[in-house]
């Protein structure tokens, strides 16, 4: 075979490929390899077919813009063509661009200056969003048709499921629209709500997305378009067929605005290319802060007089490029599985990877976070994987290659012994509450049992411990508590109180005024407030947030390690699991003995108090009813049997004439909770639970404390954007300091928001649910006038 049968050889195999991985993105939603890998046979054959031009054919994928209708939806063709941009991956390429322009605009500018050889251009930057591009177009002011881009020349008619995305308008505002009105423009899914989705599919048993933009494409293209009503999909607009709307590309996007379109806030107009690499490496630095997935930037000349006379070459115009950051997907192959050992016990599988670039970093590791995910995915041992890197995001595996599956793939096993201890490995159960009955059923974790004899728990729990925002004990690193463990010095965090300078002084790296610093650091930390003390003992699931409603509610160590679990479950956000996991935790008498040691060597909570009173109002005998689960005993008639018998003991006392006199309720219902109060230990075990909450004040019958409750008790309050005047912490710890909680992300309990500089989705979306929003003035205003009360 001659070198040139090689290259066409190449080519059609390159064309093949390209034309499948084409029909599974397009049609299917379901890409099999990266965009990176992609891109790479893309270019290959582009080059090929540069350097023998003879080989071109009209169907070759370079000859059109990729993307092919699906037969599901009904095809439209765009008037004016869908346009794809140019890329560039490096800088020179990005100088190149913008020389190729100005130079031909100078030149054009003025054919009898010499030295006139180019022209000074403007640019409008924009955040290449990765999402889906649509055409949707508007006629008299109203939204008449939404469609794909597919091919650029016929696209899909997904007008119905474009209605859908709350963003859009369905009607023009304002005034001065032209008759007819095409934008352009993505629709995408930011992070929150694709991960918020994935939640929900997972829980319901499904496969879920891989990224948000596959996401999108399953959303957008769904033929029942109560799905797509329910995916949290935006739409940002970066363009318009529609001429004479104004001078310049930005000034366009900002009329389009003002008509009620959105558009991305972070566009800028710069003054020239070097605008351009500082805008890119700025939104490179933030990207992992943005709320949605971009993958890279887009420069566009702003001068429409300008993009005009430059025109296209080869569908892609001369006045626009993408300048595409690192892939954040790659291809690699999985070399094999190890299991890591955390502070919990947790065996988890950790993914040994071929090494390979991600987004500019090396990976050569991803989590594969349990078993399930591991049989969820499929993925052998051998295989070649699709790894993702977003962000500061652990590098994660989001799909298998299937078709490269080599034959000695090898299955992942759960190990069944520790592998640092050797202890027995367990599956934990979940338990979950349902008609009275714990319901216990298979969780995803495997447990090592080996607990703090267990090395590799051990180390992890001094850490947690001995951390910044637990006992915040300065000097113990890592090393030292390897040092610590290794030479059996410590076998739990309450030995770091019985360490004595002969001991330390040993250690590597240490002396005498190391040793003593790290000594009166340690005997410094015996005074933790309660919630850093509760968040240091580690107990599965709880972490700083919850710590500090036990703290608050509870008011003690003690207080906790006594509370059943219904007991808790009355506290704000404390739901079952975590509740059961608290419980748990108490009730292995190993960690018990541990928190016996640390009070013995006087360690003790600064501020250990009692139950707080906004806590301690939150019983009622309804609720209690309620909490027995008892089947047809739900809020309603828990209420009718509190408000007939008032107390535990007018419902034990009732009989089933008494039963019968309950208004409303239903025959069913009276001989459920009959049955109910009289299996055995029942009773008994109500008492308990009430007498529990009489003695931590929390009792109906209680004499409601008095206590002044902080003014902002309750309530549930979000930050969002740049605060200029507070920093995020000081904001958030004034706001805590009045009672309130405050939150990560926005829902309907959401009690107000405060919005700094460029907020972006929590503030629509509070918005959208009609939350209270401050701005930064205001809340500082309101935050001086609570504090004075
Ligand atoms: C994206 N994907 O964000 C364009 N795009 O302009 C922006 N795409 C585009 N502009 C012309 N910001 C064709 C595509």
């Amino acid at each position: 075979m001659n070198s040139n049968q090689g290259i066409a050889t190449r080519i059609v195999q390159l064309r093949q490929a390209i034309e499948q991985h084409d029909y599974n993105y397009y049609v299917l939603d379901d890409p099999t390899v990266p965009d990176s890998e992609y891109d790479r046979l893309f270019s290959e054959l582009r080059e090929l077919e540069q350097q023998h031009p003879e080989l071109i054919s009209s169907d070759s994928p370079t000859q059109r813009v990729s993307g092919q209708p699906s037969a599901a939806f009904k095809q439209v063709q765009h008037q004016v063509p869908m346009l794809s941009l140019g890329n560039a991956f490096a800088e020179e390429q990005v100088l190149e661009f913008a020389q190729r322009a100005e130079q031909s605009l100078g030149t054009q500018h003025d054919r009898n200056d010499l030295f006139a050889v180019s022209a000074s251009v403007n640019y409008c930057c924009e955040p290449k969003l990765d999402g889906l591009a649509v055409s949707i177009s508007y006629e008299q002011g109203v939204l008449v048709r939404a469609a794909t881009r597919g091919d650029g020349q016929t696209g899909e008619d997904i007008t119905a499921n474009v209605r859908t995305i709350r963003n859009v308008p369905l009607k023009l505002q304002g005034q001065g629209w032209p008759a007819f009105l095409e934008v352009r423009g993505e629709v995408y899914m930011p992070k929150a709500g694709f991960a918020a989705l994935n939640q929900r599919v997972l829980e319901a048993g499904q496969k879920p997305f891989a990224n948000p933009r596959n996401a999108a494409a399953g959303s957008l293209r769904q033929l029942d378009s109560k799905i797509t009503a329910s995916r949290p999909l935006e739409f940002c607009c970066y363009g318009t067929s529609t001429e004479d709307l104004a001078e310049s590309h930005s000034s366009t996007l900002q009329r389009l605005r003002e008509w009620g379109i959105s558009i991305s806030p972070e566009m800028q107009v710069v003054e020239n290319i070097q605008g351009c690499l500082a805008y890119y490496a700025d939104i490179g630095q933030r990207r992992a802060q943005l709320p949605y997935d971009i993958d890279g930037v887009v420069f566009k000349i702003d001068a429409l007089q300008q993009q005009r006379s430059l025109g296209f070459r080869a569908r892609e115009p001369r006045w626009a490029l993408a300048y595409k950051f690192a892939a954040q997907e790659e291809i690699t192959e999985l070399l094999d599985v190890e299991f890591q050992v955390g502070r919990t016990g947790a065996v988890t599988p950790v993914a040994r990877l071929k090494p390979v670039h991600v987004g500019g970093v090396m990976v050569s590791n991803a989590t594969l976070h349990n078993m399930d995910e591991v049989a969820r995915l499929g993925v052998m041992i051998g295989d070649s994987v699709i790894v993702r890197r977003a962000g500061d995001v652990i590098p994660q595996i989001t799909q298998v290659v299937l078709e490269r599956r080599p034959h000695d793939a090898r299955s992942i096993e759960t190990p069944t012994q520790c592998p640092v201890c050797g202890s027995q490995v367990e599956r934990t159960q979940l338990v979950r509450r349902s008609k009275n009955k714990h319901v216990v059923s298979e969780g995803a974790v495997w447990r090592c049992m080996g607990r703090l004899s267990c090395q590799a728990q051990l180390q992890q729990a001094l850490l947690h411990f001995v951390s910044r925002r637990a006992l915040d004990i300065d000097g113990l690193g890592e090393k030292i508590i390897e040092q610590l463990v290794a030479r059996k010095l410590v076998a739990s965090p309450a030995d770091l109180y019985r360490l004595s300078y002969e001991q330390v002084i040993e250690l590597d790296g240490f002396a005498d005024l190391s040793a003593n610093n790290l000594l009166s650091a340690i005997a410094s930390s015996k005074q933790p407030r309660l919630a850093r003390l509760i968040f240091a003992l580690g107990i599965p699931d709880v972490g700083e947030e919850t710590a500090k409603v036990l703290a608050r509610a509870l008011g003690s160590v003690q207080r906790l390690q006594q509370a059943f679990p219904q007991t808790l479950l009355w506290l704000p956000e404390i739901g079952t699991e975590v509740a059961y996991e608290i419980a748990s935790f108490f009730a292995d008498s190993h960690n018990l003995a541990v928190i016996a040691q640390l009070s013995e060597l006087g360690v003790h909570a600064s501020d250990e108090g009692q139950p707080d009173a906004e806590f301690q109002a939150c019983t009622t005998f309804a609720g209690f009813i309620e909490q027995f689960q008892i089947a047809g005993v739900a809020r309603t008639n828990a209420q009718r049997l509190a408000e007939h018998f008032k107390t535990t003991a007018g419902l034990f006392a009732a009989d089933w004439l008494d039963l019968c006199g309950v208004e409303r309720l239903s025959k069913n219902a009276a001989q459920a909770l009959q049955d109910f109060l009289q299996q055995e230990g029942q009773r008994q075990r109500i008492l308990e639970l009430e007498q529990q909450l009489i003695v931590f004040g929390m009792h109906w019958t209680c004499q409601r404390a008095q206590g002044q409750a902080a003014p902002l008790a309750g309530q549930t309050w979000v930050l969002t954007g740049t605060l200029e005047l507070l920093t995020r912490d000081q904001a958030k710890s004034r706001l805590e300091q009045l009672g309130a909680k405050v939150a990560g992300s926005v829902s309907a309990k959401t009690s107000c928001v405060v919005a700094g500089s460029s907020a972006g989705s929590k503030l629509t979306k509070a918005q959208e649910l009609a939350v209270p929003v401050l701005d930064e003035a205001t809340f500082l205003e309101k935050l001086m006038q609570l504090e004075k009360q």
